[in-house]
């Protein structure tokens, strides 16, 4: 095993900086492996070890301004590499460019004139069939001398191409993906006060030429498609519109999906180094992802992550899928639906006394009469009499669809959480009937055995938390259906009857609509519609 010390190889510019050390001391390399990326004023570039063995010291540091020659790594090399081969300067294969002569350049000449239509070409580039990553104009746009127009980007170098003139670009004449070689077009664009016969392209004046291809066997293999593009090497660019990020970068980038433009550049001036990638990949993983999607979609802001287990101990536990659906539904209907609750009261107690006074019946009938069936039956003959509530607005938003039928959704708490199966039919159903399907359907909901069709279309829904309590409460809409009526605990209350107070049973209803398809007048008919059967359950007879 011998050392060898590695040199910089030709890399297409006078110098460029270390912007990034790949390996360490004691890492074991092949030759194809990168040790350090460089960036010069036009491409940043991967510099390969050129050898394979271990590391025994890196001679360059991030800062350092290098050039070609210049020490870079000692590597003790496996299987001892031919001394003489170590010591072909970097200098030699210059000497055996394949691009050698530089080539009478064929400008096609055109004519002076103010305004100048120029073909603008891929300059000496220093590597064959390189990738177009970007283009960084379009047809219409300014662009200054030196401005990028486009990025190329090989295995081991990004480049960008820069605008030999100043003018407004008429014509693309490439594609990303498209493979690009010196000579090609790459755009047309019109040249103001453009210098006669200017020649069409920069073509690059075979830059220290020999760099690319391995000249020669062994040393400095020379990978680091050289980049200087183009012969306008003077004044620095625009620079505030480019991302700075090295191939590898790039590459990562682009096998994650990550837009470039969206990640936060730590690296030194400016770069996006590998960690920003994977902290911008990490913090996106991190984000609560179906709801803040949905949030995002709409352009309002997300509810900021917070950290509780800092003001005390905390307890993660996961949604169930039934939670997370409902959770995505009730999003859907707020953030879809101008919603609005109407509240009412009703008179039950000749009801309630009714229904007490059948619950021998119901027993022998083997059933339980709760209020439920009352209100299911009160609600359906009111969206027969009220089609409006019975209905729902076409997607486009465009019309209203009204239902001939009458399907009553029930939404009823389970341990998983919340479903709502659907009574079909309910205006055709007598009290007994509704009130057996009532407890079916619930006790199937508890017990997980609804099938699908059992909670599908529904007209309109009723959410009971009258056994529970509360005066009122504001339900979501269950969208597309355009209504909902929420009711609470009946309370013995004083009605004025126009002599004395009455204590009364009063039932609250809380009906919420949406306001696009139903007008309050309506709603306040409907509720005041609803008590009005309850509160005297005879009046059910008439429809
Ligand atoms: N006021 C006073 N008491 C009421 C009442 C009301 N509005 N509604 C029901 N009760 C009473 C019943 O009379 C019954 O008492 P008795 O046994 O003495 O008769 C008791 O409460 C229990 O009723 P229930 O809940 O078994 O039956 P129900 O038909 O009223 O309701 C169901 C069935 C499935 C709607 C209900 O069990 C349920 O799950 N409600 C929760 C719905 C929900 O979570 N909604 C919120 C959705 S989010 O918007």
């Amino acid at each position: 095993m011998t050392e060898e010390i590695i040199k910089i190889p030709d890399i297409g510019s006078d110098s460029a900086e270390v912007i990034e050390v790949c390996a360490n001391v004691g890492d074991k390399v092949d030759s194809e492996d990168s040790l350090i990326v460089l960036e010069s004023d036009k491409a940043s570039m991967e510099v390969p070890v050129s050898a394979s063995g271990t590391i025994v010291e890196i001679l360059v540091k991030v800062g350092d301004s290098v050039s070609e020659g210049m020490p870079m790594v000692k590597v003790a090399v496996e299987g001892a590499a031919s001394a003489a081969a170590e010591e072909a300067p970097a200098e030699e294969p210059a000497a055996a460019p394949v691009e050698a002569p530089a080539e009478p350049e064929a400008p096609a000449p055109q004519a002076a004139a103010a305004v100048q239509n120029q073909e603008i070409t891929v300059p000496d580039i220093g590597a064959e069939n390189v990738p177009v990553i970007e283009i960084c104009v379009k047809p219409g746009d300014r662009v200054e001398k030196e401005m990028p127009i486009v990025v190329l980007e090989s295995d081991k170098a990004t480049m960008e191409i820069p605008s030999p003139e100043s003018g407004v670009v008429t014509e693309i004449c490439v594609s990303e993906g498209q493979q690009m070689n010196q000579g090609d077009l790459v755009l047309r664009m019109d040249v103001e006060g453009a210098a006669p016969a200017a020649p069409a392209a920069p073509k690059a004046e075979a830059p220290k030429a020999a760099a690319q291809a391995p000249a020669k066997p062994a040393p400095a293999p020379a990978k680091p498609a050289a980049a200087a593009p183009a012969a306008s090497h003077e004044q620095p660019r625009d620079k505030n519109r480019r991302l700075h990020a090295g191939p590898a970068v790039r590459r990562l980038a682009r096998e994650f999906g990550v837009d470039l433009a969206l990640v936060k550049a730590t690296g030194p001036r400016g770069r996006v180094v590998k960690e920003d990638i994977q902290n911008f990949v990490k913090q996106k993983l991190n984000e609560p992802a179906p709801a803040a999607a949905a949030v995002a979609g709409t352009g309002i802001p997300a509810v900021p992550a917070v950290d509780f287990s800092k003001f005390g101990p905390v307890r993660e536990e996961p949604l169930n899928r039934l939670r997370k659906v409902a959770a995505t539904n009730f999003q859907r209907s707020w953030l879809n639906v101008p919603h609005v609750t109407q509240f009412d009261e009703a008179d039950i107690s000749e009801m309630e006394a009714f229904r007490k006074a059948s619950k021998k019946e119901a027993e022998l009938r083997g059933t339980k009469l709760t209020p439920m069936p009352f209100m299911v039956k009160a609600c359906a003959v009111a969206l027969r009499e009220m089609p409006q509530f019975c209905a729902s607005l076409s997607a486009d938003g465009e019309s209203m669809i009204y239902k001939d039928y009458v399907n009553i959704g029930m939404a009823v708490d389970t341990p998983d959480g919340l479903l709502v199966p659907v009574i079909k039919d309910a205006d055709k159903k007598g009290l007994w009937e509704l009130s057996e399907e009532i407890l079916e359907l619930a006790a199937k909901a508890r017990d997980k055995k609804l099938k699908p069709a059992e909670m599908q279309g529904g007209c309109f829904t009723i959410s009971s938390l009258g056994s529970i309590g509360g005066t009122a409460f504001t339900p979501i809409v269950n969208a597309p259906e355009v209504a909902i009526l929420g009711i609470s605990k009946a309370q013995m209350k004083p009605v004025w009857n126009g002599q004395d107070f009455d204590p009364r049973l009063m039932l609250p209803l809380s009906l919420s609509y949406d306001h696009r398809a139903i007008n309050g007048a309506d709603a306040a008919r409907f509720t005041g519609l609803v008590s009005h059967l309850l509160s005297d359950i005879r009046r059910l007879l008439f429809f």
